[in-house]
């Protein structure tokens, strides 16, 4: 049992979510809500990013005033925490950069670096763009471009403040050499080292208020603001101080984020965090992009996928399984709706849906709906459990497996997934093999309610182990198989020192004499023709 701080970035708010912001916060909820299953302490900060440049100009185009910015954030910080909720995400802090508190975190923050001699006034001469928010230099700039994202720069020359960041560049080497596990997945470890091969410059981190006052004042001159990204990277420090529970939290155990943000994260957060004392997280953790049309989904292309609005035509607990199952986590991957309802039909409707309906349907066809209990003797079903033995082998392993995936530096959520169910089509394999039907015919009760028995202790386990990724399917499932409690607070599954012993040499949890609900199907199955 121990602490768990975990973040996703905070999102701007200049655009609604898509599901590429989506996808972020499902991992983080899926890791988050399995940590506080297995009892340990956890912090989920989520929020958004509502100063500089980008949102100021956003504001304008939405028709709000110079001055009346604050108005314009309120409204869309709220479709973001709407969305949050509409997909099941359940953090501990929403923080806003427009919060008090947060303000005054990033001016202590840029106070103690100052104090630590690390920010110095000059000239900035070079480029900026201003929808990425990033200053570039002249020969990151050759064709007056964003290296990032490809639009015009801006050219600019004024006074401002810089935060001496070049002189860390052999410690931030070191560290990150000497700590295997602070950037994953490896190969984005190996991208950092790359560019930090080169010389890393000194960063600008003020604003003139002449050019955009639309920020926090720097707290030593007050005719500038703090640069966007220092602002922002600040909420790891604000979200938990706000809730009272920084001491508690401190250091984050991971950031998860998406590539495209790995150097402010991996390169200015540590060397900001070094300058001015703190502690570092543990794994900053950078997944893939969703892509659509060979491109980034992004608002400002154009090519984005609603998660609400897939939420609501499938469901959303198939939205979540989708994304995290697709690909690995870190990856880049392809989204379509067509390959939704494909996994959707496959996994969710014939394979998952179809084993608890089956088996349900089984216990009250032959049980009048309520469990059996495993026979120890399970005389004639000996002959039954032949091909099918090595099922119940697999029920004990599912939680360690999982345990192990969630766990790992490498945030392993798809293969967390597949673990789950491979043991849901082995459990429908084991009903093909087993025929429970021909044994009916035979009136070998003891077979059928060994087979009962299993799947239903397969069922109870599944429950359980997909929580994190699908809560309402988990209680669903919970429900129809007539548990007491809930599936997230539930510890005896598969535990070998628990429950009764029955058919097959396992323990079991799942108690003989329970009446089962059968309700709804989990997962209607949908025309592929209906994804547009
Ligand atoms: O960068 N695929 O905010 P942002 C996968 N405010 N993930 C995606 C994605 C895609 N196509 N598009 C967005 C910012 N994301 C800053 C962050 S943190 C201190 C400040 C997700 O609104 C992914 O998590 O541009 C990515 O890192 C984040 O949204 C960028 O969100």
């Amino acid at each position: 049992m121990g602490k768990y701080y975990i973040t996703t970035p905070i999102y701007y708010v200049n655009a609604s979510p898509h599901i590429g912001h989506a996808y972020t916060q499902i991992a983080v909820d899926a890791l988050s809500r399995y940590r506080k299953m297995t009892g340990d302490n956890v912090f989920f900060l989520t929020g958004t990013d509502e100063h500089g440049e980008k949102i100021e100009q956003a504001s304008r185009e939405a028709g709000f005033k110079r001055g009346d910015e604050k108005k314009f954030v309120d409204g869309i910080t709220d479709n973001f925490r709407k969305a949050w909720s509409g997909m099941g995400i359940e953090y501990d802090k929403f923080i806003r950069t427009t919060d008090e508190q947060h303000k005054t975190s990033v001016q202590d923050l840029v106070s103690r670096i100052k104090d630590n001699g690390d920010i110095y006034e000059g000239e900035y001469d070079g480029w900026f763009c201003t929808p990425c928010g990033t200053f570039w230099s002249a020969k990151q700039s050759e064709d007056g471009l964003c290296p990032d994202c490809k639009r015009p720069l801006e050219k600019i020359k004024e006074k401002n403040y810089f935060f001496s960041m070049g002189k860390y560049r052999d410690w931030l080497i070191e560290y990150i050499n000497n700590n295997p596990d602070f950037i994953m997945p490896e190969f984005r470890k190996n991208e950092v080292l790359g560019f930090l091969r080169e010389e890393l410059g000194d960063l600008c981190i003020s604003r003139p208020k002449t050019r955009s006052p639309w920020g926090i004042e720097l707290p030593f001159d007050k005719e500038y603001v703090v640069y966007v990204w220092f602002d922002a990277l600040t909420n790891y420090i604000s979200g938990p101080v706000a809730s009272g529970v920084f001491e508690e939290m401190w250091p984050p155990d991971v950031h998860v984020i998406a590539k495209d943000i790995l150097r402010h994260h991996a390169v200015y957060w540590p060397i900001m965090l070094k300058s001015a004392g703190f502690e570092l997280p543990r794994t900053i953790f950078a997944h893939g992009w969703w892509k659509m049309g060979g491109e980034k989904m992004s608002k400002s292309r154009g090519n984005i996928a609603d998660p609400i609005a897939l939420a609501s035509k499938y469901g959303v607990d198939a939205v979540r399984y989708f994304v995290l199952k697709a690909v690995s986590f870190g990856m880049d991957g392809v989204f379509s709706e067509e390959a939704l309802v494909s996994t959707y039909n496959s996994d969710l409707a014939n394979d998952l849906g179809n084993l608890l309906n089956r088996t349900l349907t089984m216990v009250d066809k032959y049980f009048g709906g309520v469990a059996p209990a495993a026979p120890l003797d399970p005389g004639d079903a000996d002959q039954a459990e032949r091909s099918f033995e090595t099922l119940m082998r697999y029920v004990p392993l599912l939680a360690p497996e999982i345990h192990s995936c969630m766990t790992s530096p490498e945030l392993r959520l798809k293969e967390a997934l597949e673990s789950i169910m491979d043991l849901v089509g082995r459990a429908n394999k084991y009903i093909e093999e087993s025929a429970p039907w021909t044994h009916a015919k035979k009136g070998n009760t003891k077979a059928i309610e060994l087979i009962i028995a299993d799947l239903l202790e397969v069922l109870m386990t599944v429950a359980v182990s997909i929580y994190p990724f699908m809560p309402d399917t988990s209680k669903r499932m919970w429900s129809q198989l007539g548990l007491g409690g809930t599936p997230d607070t539930t510890r005896e599954v598969s535990d070998p020192d628990t429950g009764l012993e029955g058919g097959h040499g396992v323990r079991r949890a799942f108690s003989p004499g329970t009446r089962v609900s059968k309700g709804e199907p989990l997962f209607m199955r949908v025309k592929e023709e209906t994804a547009s």
